[in-house]
């Protein structure tokens, strides 16, 4: 009801926090670049698999970006799509099902209509079926002016692997959807490549499998090398086409690649035991924001992916009021560490909950009760109340009675005179 709203909206605003407008604004006006890394976990990034760089790219254009080193995805049972929903509207994804399948007839105050009221032109670009994760019903209501699906690509046989069309082709000719669109714009394009069995031509495997009981894993290297040489020819296409300058482009992994299926060969990988301590570590996905002229930075931030669209819209100087969020602008001074994940695992600056126990980042160990007490007590009320507050507003609809928004409460006045007229 509206009153649930009221309560959440009071919420919100008491969490919020002073801003630190050091970064307020410097991607304002420019193009916006988002590209949904499919299954590009964190631990790649700077490693290496049989002495050979999985991410030389990525690695080099670190040192030029703003790169949050401990950014996780907040994903569940809805895998890209619920990176998707995330991102877009800084809402918790469902404990079961996809909200894209189970919830996309409710109203939305998503990103790309907030571009929109900003003068963006809005565009997903994906070489899949537009109606795979229900895409093309949910982007509508999203208010993305326009879905490049599978459609709108040229995909030859050897342009094709696995999933379908490859990584490079896909990122070429997505190069050529861009200058057709009016600008600037805000653009996603999710790759396809590294997706899970992770198959590849022998003439696109840059690097050797790695050599582990779980063919899985070996098989993941090389296919996030290609992943990585496909975004290296992006970056290229957009400086000789002259869109860089004007760009921001914005890199995330969509969600894990590796579950905990291959523990085993990924403890060997790693060189250490995955402890459920490592294994909420191993969620970590990258975070590059690439803004040219702006200089690198490496942040330390505990963040997620539910924190993207505060920021984003930080850079680029929008101010939105009274939004029904519950990320955090990353650049907030006196911003509270906290990442929640769906099944209640939470990360704090000091500390791991998951599965009940709670583990020191110090140690890597789990605490003792007293400890339990200090270290994650403080939180355990709040995250549940973040999810809970989510999944009111997911499952009553209850968007539809923010009346901070002019669309709406001109709906709802219409109604009234309606009622009163009556
Ligand atoms: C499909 C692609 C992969 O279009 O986004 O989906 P996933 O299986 O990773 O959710
Ligand atoms: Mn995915």
């Amino acid at each position: 009801s509206e009153e649930e709203l009221l309560e959440i909206n009071e919420y919100i605003e008491e969490e919020k926090e002073t801003v630190n407008r050091d970064l307020f604004g410097v991607a304002k006006g420019k193009n916006v670049i988002l590209i949904s890394a499919e299954s590009l976990q964190n631990f790649v990034i700077g490693s290496t698999v049989n002495g050979e760089e999985i991410t030389p790219f990525l690695n080099e254009l670190i040192g030029d970006s703003i790169y949050f080193e401990e950014f996780y995805h907040q994903t569940a049972q809805g895998k890209t799509s619920d990176s998707e929903f995330i991102v877009d509207n800084s809402l918790y994804p469902l404990a079961r099902g996809a909200v894209f399948f189970t919830h996309p007839s409710n109203e939305y105050y998503a990103l790309p209509e907030i571009m929109n009221e900003n003068g963006y032109y809005t565009a997903s670009l994906h070489a899949n079926n537009g109606s795979f994760w229900n895409r093309n019903i949910m982007y509508d209501q999203f208010g993305y002016d326009r879905f490049y699906t599978v459609e709108d690509y040229e995909v030859t046989e050897e342009d094709s692997v696995g999933w379908g069309m490859k990584d490079i082709p896909f990122m070429e000719q997505s190069v050529e959807h861009l200058l057709d669109m009016p600008q600037p714009f805000y653009t996603k394009l999710i790759t396809l490549t590294n997706h899970f069995p992770f198959e590849l031509d022998e003439e696109d495997s840059y690097i050797d499998q790695f050599d582990s009981n779980s063919r899985t894993l070996n098989r993941y290297f090389p296919t996030v090398r290609y992943m990585d040489e496909a975004i290296r020819v992006f970056f290229d296409e957009l400086k000789e086409n002259g869109l860089y300058e004007d760009s921001m482009i914005v890199i995330y992994g969509d969600h894990y690649g590796i579950s905990s299926n291959h523990n085993k060969a990924m403890s060997y990988y790693l060189d250490k035991e995955i402890t459920p301590f490592v294994e909420a570590q191993l969620q970590q996905v990258p975070l590059i924001i690439h803004i040219p002229g702006v200089e690198g930075e490496t942040l330390s931030t505990v963040s997620g992916q539910i924190d993207l669209r505060p920021t984003l819209l930080h850079l680029l100087g929008i101010q939105v009021d009274n939004q029904v969020i519950f990320g955090k602008d990353l650049f907030s001074e006196d911003r509270k560490e906290l990442v929640i994940f769906r099944d209640g695992t939470f990360i704090t600056e000091d500390a791991i909950y998951t599965s009940g126990v709670c583990y020191s980042k110090e140690t890597e160990e789990p605490v003792d009760e007293e400890e339990k007490e200090a270290l994650c007590g403080p939180y355990l009320e709040e995250v549940q109340q973040q999810l809970s507050y989510s999944d009111r507003i997911i499952y009553g609809d209850l968007l539809r009675f923010d009346t901070s928004r002019e669309e709406i409460s001109d709906e709802i006045r219409k109604n009234e005179n309606i009622e009163i007229q009556g």
